[in-house]
């Protein structure tokens, strides 16, 4: 297993529309290790497989608190269905846009198809935390960020930031 450099915005990768995955081997498992390794260093509590460049339909998370054992969650070729039209605000951060954290609304229910670790198919009901998480990592699977759902203004301001601190970076 090893940590893998997480792209930060406005990397074009994060753009990227990531494709299917036709069969869980174990190469992939042994991406999806190295995600998970990659989301508790920074730490985080989702990941998509284009966050650390890989253009694939994969999806890594663990929402427990630090007083609870772990929870690794995977999901392969994930599907959201029936989004509940009662929208929640929740204030979101991600890991390729360090730093910066803005509400989004977003349907507070929606069920989720994927495939898991193993390769079984599955079916959730997400609310609450999970449903925000699940939602914005699907995002970054059609190359969205959570900085999309806000404001021109705001957006705007945190990419200007974010190029900055990059020039920054370079020297
Ligand atoms: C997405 O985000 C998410 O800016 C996962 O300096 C966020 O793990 C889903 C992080 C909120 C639901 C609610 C961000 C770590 C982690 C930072 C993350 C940072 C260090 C973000
Ligand atoms: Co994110």
């Amino acid at each position: 297993m090893s940590i893998r450099p997480i792209l930060t915005a406005p990397d074009p990768r994060l753009r990227e529309i990531s494709k299917p995955v036709s069969e869980v081997t174990d190469e992939l498992r042994a991406l999806m290790d190295d995600m998970l390794e990659t989301m508790y260093d920074a730490p985080g509590i989702g990941l998509a497989a284009i966050q650390v460049g890989v253009p694939l339909r994969i999806i890594v998370m663990d929402l427990a608190d630090k007083d609870e054992p772990p929870q690794p969650r995977y999901f392969v070729n994930p599907v959201i269905r029936d989004p509940s039209d009662d929208l929640q605000p929740y204030e979101e951060g991600c890991l390729s846009v360090p730093d910066f954290y803005d509400e989004v609304e977003r349907p507070a229910r929606c069920v989720v198809d994927y495939v898991d670790y193993n390769g079984n198919a599955q079916t959730l009901e997400a609310e609450g935390l999970l449903a925000v998480c699940i939602q914005h990592e699907m995002d970054h699977l059609e190359g969205v960020l959570f900085i999309d759902h806000l404001s021109r203004l705001k957006r705007e301001r945190i990419m200007k930031k974010l190029k900055k601190e990059r020039l920054a970076a370079a020297y």
